[in-house]
């Protein structure tokens, strides 16, 4: 009888316990010194980025800011593991991870001003838009992963994730995809803990969500997602083995939302103040921080010269969202870019907005006279 070979590669078991490097001194003498300085001057410059981008939040510059304080770890540690040829795809949390990918910060933050659904040319940096829609993004990176291997082009996709969305349909659909086709994809999950009030627990019954890698047939990895040199090691590690033809990797990275879901958010109605000082301890910028100082690789001057670069981007951001001249776009845009060939419904809602806008014009004419 035939005998259908499922897998041409025996898969193991995730460790429960997460990598991590960063708490020995000796544990980063893999990765080149210039390498380790560089992550930490950009989750210095992240962690000012959060503040800024929360500030401006407060002052009205910006709508809405789903904050990546406390993980900036992952944002800044899993994008700076990729090539030039990779694609980076994020969600709405990811502002962080998109900047670190060299894309201007007033573009990244266009879509959380509300004044385009969207700020910069994906081509040209390899970048997709913020994905919204939970998971959407999954899907997306596996059939561009598809497309460029069918192509012969040689490159790596990253999708971000958080541990929520790993509970939707298109997730699942995105890995099996990946997997059977064993196309270049690494799914890096943020398990922060919470999808917006609802705990980890409640979202899977899987002993880990690395572990759900093993069902579709790929690797499962667990990282410390508040150590950055792990999660750059674990993600690079990942794309190398997608980039040389190995399929697809899960890397689940544990951290911890320190901010609320967003501004819009009171976390204090779901957590307490104990696990928040818990994770606080852990802090993925003083952990580095402690880890270079022990290794001594970084001096008081060069710890001070990042600080006054990330306090000068962060100012210049400020200044740029408080001048630039606001786009102020055409509400019926909303449809132009969504398919080549709208469909009846989106026409249909398309006529609905036009009749609403002019009878608002209308409204606003007649108080008036
Ligand atoms: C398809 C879909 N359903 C529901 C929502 C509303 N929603 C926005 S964020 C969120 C929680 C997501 O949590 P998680 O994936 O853990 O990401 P995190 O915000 O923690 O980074 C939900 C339910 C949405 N954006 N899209």
């Amino acid at each position: 009888m035939n005998q259908h070979v499922l897998h041409d590669r025996a898969l193991t078991l995730p460790a429960v316990d997460p990598l991590t490097l960063i708490d020995d001194p000796a544990g980063t003498e893999s990765i080149d010194a210039g390498v380790l300085l560089d992550l930490y001057r950009r989750l210095v410059l992240g962690r000012r980025f959060n503040q800024q981008a929360t500030a401006l939040t407060k002052q009205g510059r910006l709508a809405v800011y789903p904050s990546t304080t406390g993980q900036e770890a992952c944002e800044v540690g899993a994008v700076m593991a990729l090539e030039d040829e990779d694609w980076l795809f994020p969600t709405y949390r990811d502002t962080l991870a998109v900047v670190m990918r060299g894309v201007d910060p007033a573009e990244v933050l266009t879509l959380l001003r509300g004044d385009w659904h969207h700020g910069w040319d994906p081509h040209a940096h390899r970048v997709a838009p913020l994905a919204t829609p939970l998971a959407t993004q999954t899907v997306h990176a596996a059939g561009l992963a598809r497309a460029a291997q069918l192509r012969g082009d040689s490159l790596a996709v990253l999708a971000m994730i958080g541990d929520g969305a790993t509970s939707e349909g298109d997730f699942h659909e995105a890995l099996n995809f990946a997997a059977v086709g064993r196309s270049p994809v690494v799914f890096f999950v943020q398990n922060n803990g919470y999808a917006i009030s609802v705990p980890i627990g409640k979202q899977t019954a899987a002993p880990t969500l690395a572990h759900k890698a093993i069902g579709y047939g790929m690797p499962g990895v667990r990282v410390d997602g508040n150590d950055v040199a792990a999660v750059y090691q674990a993600v690079g590690a990942a794309a190398d083995r997608a980039r040389a033809g190995g399929g697809p990797t899960l890397v689940e990275a544990l951290t911890y939302r320190v901010d609320a879901h967003t501004n819009a958010d009171d976390a204090t109605r779901y957590r307490d103040a104990e696990e928040v000082e818990a994770w606080l301890r852990r802090d993925p910028v003083v952990r580095m921080e402690k880890h270079l100082r022990a290794r001594g690789l970084l001096d008081e001057a060069t710890a001070e010269e990042f600080r006054a670069g990330a306090e000068r981007a962060a100012g210049e951001l400020r200044a740029r969202l408080s001048t630039d001249p606001r786009p102020n776009p055409d509400p019926l845009s909303l449809f132009d870019d969504v398919y080549a060939r709208p469909t009846s419904q989106l026409l249909e809602q398309r006529a609905l907005l036009e009749r609403e806008l002019a009878a608002e014009k209308r409204a606003a004419r007649e108080a008036i006279a």
